[in-house]
């Protein structure tokens, strides 16, 4: 046990920290499989930084396995092949073990016909997209990925939540391990950001979301009685309401007001689709890739030159300084993460 302290931190080495991750998901009844593919996710998250996507995730993917819905079996079924697209249906378990299953294929079918939608069904979802977008990046391919949540964001001029808080992640393949990603919810704050706020008793900046009765607030109590917002005023809110129909009305799957239908009151998961785009460069820039993968690379020196930084650019800071020293898990959710793993 290699674990090092500070007074609010612990930091522990990624392998022990992903050893524990999967004692505590087995505990819980989930499948070695699906267990290592959730806590390869949510380590990266940690590792990364991404407090509200990290071993968090552990504590709300143990209260939605209590509340029954999920199954911790499942095998995601990979549906046979059909031109770009690729289907896998995770049978209502968790969606990483989906996404690692229908990767292959999906990098296959953006090779062969420079694009790939990759459509996972059925899945309860509770990660970041980057780790799903770095992994297509990887294959030297464009990737953009959409998924709805829970009805939890009201649109723009309304105060009665009909979105998901929707994140939109996309990822620029780059010479070097570092590729350029953004992800971020379509909400003004993340439904993970809202629910650290809520446990550390601290209110949210404000814009974030109206009470019960539609007025501002910055209680994230009064706020998930009332309504979060959509980052960006009405082009958030289109934006949110497109991730539904593609990864909703389109895929076949649910949106995020029938996900938090089905939900009926037990705070787990959402429950819906995802869809996962992969651009081939080598065949849609219609020839010579290598040019105008320089073209983008003096794109991304004209934003760093003036001092601006590139998304992700914390995240690659983070994950430095994790692989070197340790994950920084905060002390009392490190605590609670032991008490699950028994
Ligand atoms: P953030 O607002 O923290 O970050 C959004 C993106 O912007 C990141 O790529 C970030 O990079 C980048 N960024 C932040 N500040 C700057 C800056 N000054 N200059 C350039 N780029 C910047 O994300 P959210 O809180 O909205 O979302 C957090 C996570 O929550 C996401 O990973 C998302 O997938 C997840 N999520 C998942 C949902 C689901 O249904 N599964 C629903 C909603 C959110 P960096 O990380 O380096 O700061
Ligand atoms: O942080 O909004 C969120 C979220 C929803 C599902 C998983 N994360």
């Amino acid at each position: 046990m290699s674990t090092t302290a500070s007074n609010d931190t612990v930091r522990i080495p990624l392998p022990e920290l992903h050893d524990l991750a999967c004692r505590v998901l087995r505990r819980q009844g989930l499948s070695q499989a699906h267990a290592e593919a959730m806590a390869r996710t949510i380590v990266a998250g940690q590792r990364d930084d991404c407090q509200s996507h990290g071993v968090y995730r552990l504590i709300t993917c143990a209260h939605t396995i209590r509340a029954g819905k999920v199954d911790l079996q499942a095998e995601p079924v990979l549906a046979p092949a059909s031109g770009a697209v690729v289907r896998v249906d995770a049978r209502y378990a968790f969606s990483p073990l989906a996404f690692e299953r229908g990767l292959p294929a999906l990098v296959e079918a953006a090779r062969t016909h420079g694009l790939g939608a990759l459509v996972i069904q059925h899945c309860f979802h509770f990660s970041a997209l980057w780790p799903e977008i770095e992994a297509i990046t990887a294959h030297g391919l464009a990737a953009l990925a959409l998924t709805p949540s829970h009805a939890w964001v009201a649109p723009a001029g309304g105060h009665q939540p009909v979105f998901g808080t929707n994140p939109i992640a996309f990822g620029w393949p780059r010479p070097g391990p570092t590729p350029f990603v953004f992800d971020f919810a379509t909400s003004a704050i993340a439904r993970g950001d809202l629910e650290l706020h809520r446990r550390a008793g601290k209110p949210l900046p404000p814009g974030c979301g109206v009470d019960a009765q539609g007025q501002p607030s910055t209680d994230p109590v009064a706020i998930a009685q009332g309504a979060m917002l959509a980052f960006g005023g009405h082009k958030g809110s289109a934006l949110s309401a497109m991730v539904e129909l593609m990864a909703g009305a389109l895929i076949g799957d649910w949106m995020s007001r029938e996900s938090l239908a089905f939900d009926a009151g037990d705070g787990a998961a959402p429950c819906h689709g995802e869809l996962i785009l992969a651009f081939d460069p080598a065949r849609l820039s219609g020839g010579d890739p290598a040019a105008h993968q320089q073209r983008a690379e003096e794109m991304f020196a004209a934003i760093t030159g003036q001092g601006a930084r590139l998304p992700s650019q914390r995240r690659y800071e983070a994950r430095a300084r994790s692989l070197a020293e340790g994950v920084a898990v905060p002390r009392a959710l490190y605590a609670e993460i032991q008490a699950l793993a028994g």
